[in-house]
């Protein structure tokens, strides 16, 4: 647990701002990928308007050089480009905070539960930063973690399985490139096309009735050495921790791990997946346990999924109640997506990015990525000797 990332700003200020502590020196950083990913996060069928005004960049303001990390800490910014029709309510000194007064508090959102922490009846202080906006701030952090990864062999890709109740067969893939082949050619992420395009038509079928769909993403992280975690302590175990990390989402309601739900439905037998010894290495015929037993990687790939609720905005709103007035409306309607699950896999990806990579660095220390290599490469090498 040596990173940490450090997230500031609200969906229509000025930006959002990161810091990134803990990172050794010499990681080389592309500015391109970095946004590449940031792209990524914008996409997907079912956005709505806002996407079409954002361009999320990275701009990088500390902790990098002519490309590589200097060992200090990370401070970047994504610039809202929306905000300049916000600047009356949203700037840090407006003259208008009232302007954009959100009384009618959506079911689902944070506005109600948030008002209430505040002791407040406009939930615009909330909403701005509970928004899923922020997670380009996240993505940001993933890209730079993948970076760190990429180096020690770690590759990750994420795609959809599900939205709205249309789920994608199930499916393994080889490597993380075959997945991206089939997933990041997909306007809704998914690796098998035709039920991508049976997801295209649930959500244009939503959007008609003025809905909204949720789905689940899925993350699987190959090269991976085994003994990333701890069994040791509760707070230590890798699936906890990505769990938290996933949940930490907007709109993730639940998180699954390998067979995850369905290893509650059957027999031991059916669930644990066999070892053998082949080629100077152990190998499972299956990855039920989504390669991670007792909290610890055990050298198979991860597999972690996380289900996304529908957006609470909906262009047919609930019902709801004033907080200024106590009568009875419909929730505030707001420009809206009608579904972020391609998004919410992205996001879900740099998630998992960022854990793997502390749990990386918990294992081998090291102040520089030389040294990083050459401890890992210890490690690698102890575990073939065994
Ligand atoms: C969001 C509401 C929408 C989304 C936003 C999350 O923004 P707006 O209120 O400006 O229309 O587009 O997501 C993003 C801006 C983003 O970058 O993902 C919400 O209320 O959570």
């Amino acid at each position: 647990m040596r990173l940490r990332l450090s997230t500031s700003g609200e969906s229509h200020g000025p930006a959002l701002c990161g810091i990134l502590d803990g990172l050794p020196h010499g990681i080389p950083l592309d500015k391109a990928l970095i946004d590449a990913d940031l792209t990524r996060r914008q996409g997907g069928y079912g956005r709505g308007g806002r996407m079409k005004i954002e361009r999320d960049q990275i701009e990088v303001l500390a902790g990098v050089r002519s490309g590589h990390t200097i060992g200090a800490p990370l401070a970047f910014v994504i610039r809202n480009l929306d905000h300049d029709a916000w600047t009356d309510t949203m700037s840090p000194f407006g003259p208008n905070p009232a302007a954009k007064a959100l009384t009618r508090p959506r079911p689902g959102h944070a506005d109600l539960a948030g008002a209430l922490r505040f002791e407040i009846s406009d939930a615009r202080d909330v909403l701005e930063r509970a928004s899923a906006r922020s997670t380009a701030i996240r993505v940001a952090a993933g890209a730079i973690c993948k970076a760190l990864l990429r180096q020690c062999g770690i590759e990750l890709a994420c795609h959809v399985t599900t939205i709205g109740g249309v789920d994608a067969p199930p499916a393994t893939f080889a490597s993380a490139a075959a997945l991206r082949a089939l997933a990041e050619t997909s306007d809704v992420r998914c690796a098998d096309d035709a039920t991508g395009l049976r997801m295209i038509e649930a959500i244009k079928a939503a959007q008609k009735t003025g809905d909204s769909l949720g789905g689940i993403g899925e993350v699987v992280v190959w090269g991976v050495p085994p003994g990333l975690g701890s069994h040791a302590e509760w707070d230590a175990r890798l699936d906890g921790r990505l769990a938290q990390a996933l949940l930490s989402i907007q709109s993730v309601k639940a998180v699954e791990v390998g067979l995850g739900m369905e290893s509650a439905r059957r027999r031991g037998s059916q669930v644990h997946d066999p070892i053998a010894y082949d080629g100077g290495r152990y190998t499972r015929a299956t990855n039920h346990a989504g390669g991670i037993e007792g909290g610890i990687t055990n050298g198979e790939p991860i597999v972690v999924r996380a289900a996304f609720k529908p957006i609470p905005t909906l262009a047919r709103a609930l019902a709801s109640v004033d907080l200024a007035t106590k009568e009875a409306f419909s929730a505030q309607k707001e420009r809206t997506d009608s579904c972020a699950v391609p998004a919410g896999a992205v996001i879900a990806e740099a998630a998992v990015a960022y854990v793997i990579a502390d749990a990386l660095l918990d294992k081998t220390g090291g102040d520089s990525l030389a040294e990083v290599l050459r401890n890992l490469a210890a490690h690698v090498d102890a575990i073939a000797r065994l």
